[in-house]
Order: structure tokens, then C-alpha cells, then sequence
């Protein structure tokens, strides 16, 4: 078998973790492979709202093996808490899920760092979850950091002071007042880590190259999105992993070859939360009317996210480095009270000329919008699970952007709910 991919393709936020819930009976393997608690995957059903950070979408079925792959970077106290929530669910977590030994700890000194190197930053900051993100992902780069399976093999209260030691020493650099921060959370820190340590923590890379050998499918999960990719996205308005296909590989330990479907998550509009450049984003009463439609606050930190319309510079471009074979498009529903639709064609650049690529920077290189418009569908899309029975303005919308991406848009999600869904048959 082989692992299929799902990611975002624009700067998260697409609504990934409802489409893992939709595809994940057709697997048997869930795997997260990069990222850590800065994303928020929202899952629906049974009039329930949940909201997952570090754990695989897939832990509502009882039947799939959740896996937090070695490209993941955990924060053992939020790992606590999303445990403890999951409680009343009556999961058996023990059994379902396996967490690599190669994954990155996220250290209370992490968190502050990120919120010191911010503070650095003053107006240019990066607009950072403040998770320790970057941080831990830094030292791990820098052969410094500690991982999931320091946890059970050597001292690791020894290896924790000498790094913390290090972090303290940049913290003062800064000026930074850690002290009283620090003392609360280490001693959650400890308690969460002998929390941790009585789940499964294994060789990730073995466990999913057995499944594929045993003829299980697996899924692995993408957070954050492509223009969000430390290589590719709008650097260094990015975070600090490889949110790509490429990343998947990487952060399981599968073969190029072991890679099957490529799901391409997109909202129909765009939206990014923290700052960077954002081309077609609209300042004024659309976007606000956006926000409010599409209830577009963030679901780790509640911040209002940033709206725009379609950029199909952008999304090509994420649909060619990940070598995208299927689309899903989410949140169409939000643009119901919109009596046109506009979607960004091509950047008209400086001197004038029309592109449809990305400069080298977004920042640097101002590109101005050109839109093409549609006209709106302008009613409710309750009810409506066969692509025969959309409305003829939003049948005429997918057709163009299936011709222009030059690939299927395979469902068309219409709300929330798990049921909220039109499937190309
Ligand atoms: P970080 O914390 O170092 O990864 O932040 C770096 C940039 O990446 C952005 N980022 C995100 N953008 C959208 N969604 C994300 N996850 C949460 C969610 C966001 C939230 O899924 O709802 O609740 O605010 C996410 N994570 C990181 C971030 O805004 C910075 O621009
Ligand atoms: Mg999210």
C-alpha cells in the first residue's frame, strides 16, 4: 500500500482536519509528520466541535493507528492536555496511538524563546503561534535538541538543565524575564513528561513501513500549509518545517516511491493569520464580512484571520512543488451572500507585466492583483451532495478552476459538519 498525503495549500487554516475525519475510513494508519501545537484541526460530527493540536485527526476511530511522526516537534504539557481532554470520548489512546522516539521536544524554555525572539522583532515580527516552534526546530537543526526517546533512555533531567542552561544564557541576552514563567511551567513540564512516557513510544519509521508492507493505507496529515513551508513560502514569514509532500517523507521515514495520493486542501478565499505578504487580501468591508461569514478566527490562539479572495498564482504553484492529484475545496458556503466572486488571475508586476508565477519575494516585490469575476450563486447549498445538483454559478466556478489547475476538485465541502460535503462521483 501506500501513504496518501493531505495538505494545505495556502496558508492554513483550509480545513484539513475535517477531510481527515471525511477520507479516514479508508485508512488504517493516520500519521502526523511535522508541526507541532501551533496547528488547530477542527473536526465536526454528532453536534460536537473539536479542536486537535499535536494528535492525528484520526483518534475518533477506533479502528486506526494514530501515529506523531519523527518530523513532528511535541510539547509534552499540551500533549497532557489534549489527552485529558479526549478523556470523555471514552478512546483507548493506549492502544491507538504510537508517538516517534525521533520527535523534537518542545521545552518550556522554547516557548519563551520564541516570545523573546518576537519581542526582538518588534513591528517586523513573524506573528509566531508563540508555541516554541521555531525554537525547538532550531536546536534540533543545531544537533542540540532533545527528542521523545531522551525520555526513556539515559538522564535526561541532565541532558534537560545543560540545554536549558544554554537557553537561559540567550534569554538574558535579550533581556528577557524568564524566571518566574520558567518555574511555573517546568514543574507542569516534568509531571506532563511521566505523563507521556505511559503511552506508546516507538520507531515510527518501522511501524509505518511494516503497516504499507501489511497492506494498510495510511494518511498522513499535513498542518499549517505550502505558503507556510520554510523552503517555499514567504520566507521568513513562514514556520519552521517542511509543510510539503516532501516533508512527509522526511518526518515518517517513507520512500518517495511509498507516496500514492496527493490531497490539495483549498478554501475557496483566502485567509492567513500572523503577518507577511498576502497579495489579494482585502481590507475593507469584504474582507470583514468574509471573517464574519466564515467565522475565520484562529483555533490555536483566537486570532482574527486575515481575508482575500482565490489566489491562483499561489495555489499553483503549491499544487506544482507538492505534486498535487486531487483538490478539495472548503468553505464554498461562506461565499453564498457574495453576488460576485473574484479570483486572482495573474500579479501585474512593477514594470507593468502580467505573471502568473511567484516572485523570488513577496514583501520586497509589490505585485498588484488582476481579477477575473463570477457571478455569485447567491443561495444556500444545504442539503446538496452531487456535483449535478450545484447551482450553475458555482458548477461554471469549479469547472474553471479544475481547467486552470488542471486537476479534479474530487469534493466541495459546504459547512462544518462531517455530512456538509459534495462528492464528484
Ligand atoms: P509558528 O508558530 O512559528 O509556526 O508561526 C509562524 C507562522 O506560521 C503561521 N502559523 C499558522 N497559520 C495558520 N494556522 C496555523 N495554526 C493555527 C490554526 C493558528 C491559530 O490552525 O488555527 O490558531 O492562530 C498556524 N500555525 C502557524 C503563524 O501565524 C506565523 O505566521
Ligand atoms: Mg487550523
Amino acid at each position: 500500500m501506500k501513504v496518501d498525503v493531505l495538505l494545505g495549500l495556502q496558508w492554513g487554516d483550509e480545513g484539513k482536519g475535517k477531510i481527515v475525519d471525511v477520507l479516514a475510513p479508508r485508512y488504517q494508519v493516520v500519521a502526523r509528520f511535522q508541526g507541532g501545537p501551533n496547528a488547530g484541526h477542527t473536526l465536526e460530527f454528532d453536534n460536537i466541535k473539536h479542536v486537535l493540536h499535536q494528535i492525528p485527526s484520526g483518534i475518533f476511530r477506533s479502528d486506526i493507528q494514530n501515529i506523531i511522526g519523527n518530523g513532528v516537534v511535541l510539547d509534552p504539557i499540551v500533549f497532557r492536555r489534549e489527552i485529558e481532554g479526549l478523556q470523555k470520548f471514552n478512546l483507548d489512546l493506549k492502544a491507538n496511538l504510537f508517538i516517534s522516539k525521533k520527535a523534537s521536544l518542545i521545552l518550556p524554555t522554547h516557548s519563551l524563546l520564541d516570545a523573546a525572539y518576537e519581542k526582538s522583532k518588534g513591528e517586523d515580527k513573524i506573528g509566531s503561534t508563540l508555541r516554541g516552534i521555531g525554537p525547538t526546530y532550531q536546536d534540533k537543526v543545531a544537533r542540540l535538541g532533545l527528542r521523545v526517546g531522551d525520555l526513556v533512555s539515559g538522564d535526561f533531567k541532565s541532558k534537560y538543565h545543560k540545554l536549558v542552561k544554554a537557553h537561559k544564557a540567550i534569554l538574558d541576552f535579550y533581556e528577557f524575564d524568564y524566571q518566574e514563567a520558567l518555574a511555573a511551567a517546568e514543574e507542569r513540564f516534568f509531571a506532563a513528561v511521566e505523563f507521556m512516557k505511559e503511552f506508546q513510544l516507538v520507531n515510527s519509521e518501522y511501524l509505518i513501513n511494516e503497516s504499507l508492507d501489511q497492506d494498510k493505507a495510511v494518511l498522513a496529515e499535513g498542518a499549517q500549509g505550502s505558503l507556510l513551508d520554510i523552503d517555499f513560502g514567504s520566507y521568513p514569514f513562514v514556520t519552521s518545517s517542511s509543510t510539503m509532500t516532501a516533508g512527509a517523507c522526511t518526518g515518517l521515514g517513507v520512500s518517495p516511491h511509498a507516496i500514492g495520493e496527493v490531497y490539495g486542501i483549498f478554501k475557496a478565499y483566502c485567509t492567513r493569520v500572523g503577518s507577511g505578504p498576502f497579495p489579494t487580501e482585502l481590507l475593507e468591508e469584504t474582507g470583514e464580512k468574509m471573517r464574519k461569514e466564515g467565522n475565520e478566527f484562529g483555533s490555536t490562539t483566537g486570532r482574527p484571520r486575515r481575508c482575500g479572495w482565490l489566489d491562483l498564482p499561489t495555489l499553483k504553484y503549491a499544487v506544482m512543488i507538492n505534486g498535487v492529484t486531487q483538490l478539495v475545496m472548503m468553505k464554498v458556503d461562506v461565499l453564498n451572500i457574495f453576488d460576485t466572486i473574484r479570483v486572482c488571475t495573474h500579479y501585474r508586476l512593477a514594470d507593468g507585466t502580467l505573471t502568473d508565477q511567484l516572485p523570488y519575494d513577496l514583501c520586497t516585490e509589490k505585485v498588484e492583483p488582476v481579477y477575473q469575476d463570477f457571478a455569485g450563486w447567491e443561495q444556500s447549498l444545504d442539503g446538496i451532495s452531487a456535483f449535478d445538483d450545484m447551482p450553475a454559478e458555482l458548477t461554471t466556478y469549479v469547472e474553471y478552476l479544475e481547467k486552470e489547475l488542471k486537476l479534479p476538485i474530487s469534493f466541495v465541502s459546504t459547512g462544518p459538519d462531517r455530512e456538509a460535503l459534495i462528492h464528484r462521483e
